[in-house]
């Protein structure tokens, strides 16, 4: 087994066992399975992906630089899913959420592409462009996490807005890491090497995914039946 395969192991077999530890620990309330749901899916894509660069599927070589195309389709799909969960819960399950939800999706599968841009493009000055870009559509998915959403959020009040809170500080946090990682990894500064990269994307797609979503689905049970609606 190569260096760059142990990580891609580990991811899969974590991402798998997450993926059922999520679904078995949820809340399964009627008001809150969606969540138990859609949390205990993102792990399992993310596995998919990591079997697939296990394999060596999507794997290539550009300008002496490894790019792993699954992740850029793992993150494609699983960041809106987080996303929308955090959103339905700032939002008290507010029918007309997808006001919110869509722009968010958007800049985020913007952010999520462009990345891709940036680890393909070959001339340094296109590379920032592109980082810079996915930067501005990340910004644009946090300012609509903390400014309207929390600001609904904050007005509806009950205990699920504590639940918002902890989630968007959680995920804020862990997710501010990922363009810092991209930045010194082997697409951007070649502060790190490939396998030192994945290790460290490894950690985060840990924490992003199922220790986030293991807690998020966790703390609904807290909440009483009825809260959902503010
Ligand atoms: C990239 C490219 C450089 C600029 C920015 C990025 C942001 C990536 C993020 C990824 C989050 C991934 C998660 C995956 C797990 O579910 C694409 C690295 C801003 C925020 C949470």
């Amino acid at each position: 087994m190569s260096a760059q395969q142990l990580p891609l192991l580990i991811g899969f077999i974590v991402m798998a066992l997450g993926s059922l530890a999520i679904f078995a620990h949820g809340d399964k309330r009627r008001e809150f399975r969606h969540h138990t749901q859609f949390h205990s899916v993102v792990p399992f894509i993310a596995g998919t992906a990591y079997l697939a660069m296990l394999m060596g599927t999507g794997v290539f070589v550009v300008n002496d630089v490894t790019i792993y195309l699954p992740r850029y389709l793992d993150w494609s799909v699983t960041t809106p899913i987080l996303l929308t969960g955090l959103i339905l819960t700032g939002l008290h399950e507010h029918p007309r959420h997808s006001t919110y939800v869509l722009p968010a999706i958007v800049l985020d599968v913007i952010m999520i592409a462009t990345g891709l841009l940036a680890a393909l493009a070959e001339d340094p000055g296109q590379k920032l462009v592109w980082f810079a870009w996915s930067c501005a559509a990340f910004l644009g998915v946090l300012y609509i996490l903390w400014r309207p959403v929390l600001a609904i959020g904050d007005r509806l009040g009950g205990a699920i807005e504590t639940v918002y809170r902890k989630n968007l500080v959680f995920l804020t946090a862990v997710w501010l890491i990922y363009p810092v990682a991209f930045a010194i990894g082997p697409e951007g500064l070649r502060i790190i090497g490939d396998t030192g990269s994945l290790w460290l994307i490894l950690i985060l797609d840990v924490t992003a995914k199922v220790v986030y979503s293991f807690l998020a689905t966790s703390r609904f049970r807290s909440l009483p039946v009825g809260d959902a609606s503010g």
